[in-house]
């Protein structure tokens, strides 16, 4: 049987097997289709609405160099945007200084619990990257929670539901052991502690090494949070980012079962080799198809479009249990 992912087209001839497939109209949106003018648009967060339309939620980067939020809306997922005459949400650094420079890349987690869907962003600070957080019910009005982790701290999603009673956030703090994952837990979405390091960064010439960050929202499986993470290996010429998966415990989401030691998918397409940042494939979002299997990725390309690539829930764990290893080999002394 073919699945919807396997009837898309991959742009590689190459000897591994393809995970992700890109979609044939890609890139699905430029900076060409915004209705006010722009530089470009990129690292979309996404989530179905509740008449099964797709909404994203694009970081736009205007003319000055500095971003916002703004919504585009589709029937299919893949094209009729409606997008949104203006930006959905500006930056205020008047309210939340934090906001200076820009908010930029954000995750969409819809929370049956408060019937809302809770935005994590990048707040651009004159000390950095911190990470904020907004609730919404229709991506038309927001409550804005304002700074819940200080600089440096980035690439951000909360789990939709609780574990052990508490919010589990998580986070890429900057610490002097390096550019890691961390979870951090929460009573009311405010207050933040029981840090946990998640996931660390690989050294040396791995392509994982220097930087990791998480991608889309955690997945929810019958065996684990599937986390799709972005990798970054510092080169000559540049920052290459690339995706990798792992699996994660359902009930301590700080505990890696399964770690993909190679990369599952990277820049190869003209519109994602180059760009405004060349050789960067960004996901920060992602939408599930009825079967409950199929996964819509949306990631940003170079840093100036956005792109749409299909994997499957049951293709992933198939390759992690084939190609991961257990939590022995998530620490970089390890390997
Ligand atoms: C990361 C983030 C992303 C960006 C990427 C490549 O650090 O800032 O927003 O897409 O760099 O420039």
């Amino acid at each position: 049987m073919t699945t919807p992912a396997q009837k898309l087209t991959s742009t590689s001839t190459t000897h591994y097997e393809p995970l992700l497939l890109r979609h044939p109209a890609n890139p699905i949106l430029t900076s060409k289709d915004w209705p006010y003018s722009i530089n470009s648009v990129f690292n979309a967060g996404a989530t179905l609405l509740a008449d099964g339309s797709t909404l994203l939620l694009c970081r736009v980067e205007d003319r000055r160099g500095l971003s916002h939020l703004c919504a585009a809306r589709s029937q299919n997922g893949v094209d009729g945007w409606q997008i949104d005459s203006k930006p959905t949400v500006m930056p205020s650094p008047k309210e939340y200084p934090e906001e200076i420079w820009g908010i930029e890349d954000p995750r969409i987690t819809f929370v049956p619990e408060l019937q809302q869907y809770v935005v994590t962003y990048t707040s651009y600070s004159r000390g950095g990257p911190g990470v904020s957080l907004a609730l919404t019910k229709d991506f038309r009005t927001f409550e804005r929670y304002g700074v819940i982790m200080p600089p440096d701290d980035k690439d951000t999603a909360l789990l939709p539901r609780r574990i052990d009673g508490y919010w589990a956030l998580i986070h890429r703090p900057m610490t002097k052991l390096g550019a890691h994952m961390w979870i951090s837990y929460s009573p009311d979405l405010r207050h933040w502690g029981r840090h946990r390091l998640m996931l660390e960064a690989r050294r040396g010439a791995w392509w994982d090494a220097n930087k990791i960050g998480l991608s889309p929202p955690p997945i929810e499986t019958s065996r684990g949070w599937l986390v799709f993470y972005h990798g970054v290996r510092h080169t000559p010429s540049g920052c290459l980012y690339r995706l990798g998966v792992a699996l994660f415990e359902l009930e301590r989401p700080e505990k890696c079962l399964l770690r993909g030691d190679s990369w599952i998918f990277g820049p190869e397409a003209e519109y994602e080799r180059h760009g405004d940042v060349d050789d960067v494939v960004f996901p920060c979002g992602y939408t599930m198809n009825p079967d409950g299997d199929t996964i819509n990725l949306y990631y940003g390309a170079a840093d100036c479009s956005i792109a749409l690539a299909r994997t499957s829930v049951r293709t992933l764990l198939e390759w992690l249990d084939k190609n991961g290893c257990c939590e022995r080999r998530q620490r970089a002394d390890d390997v």
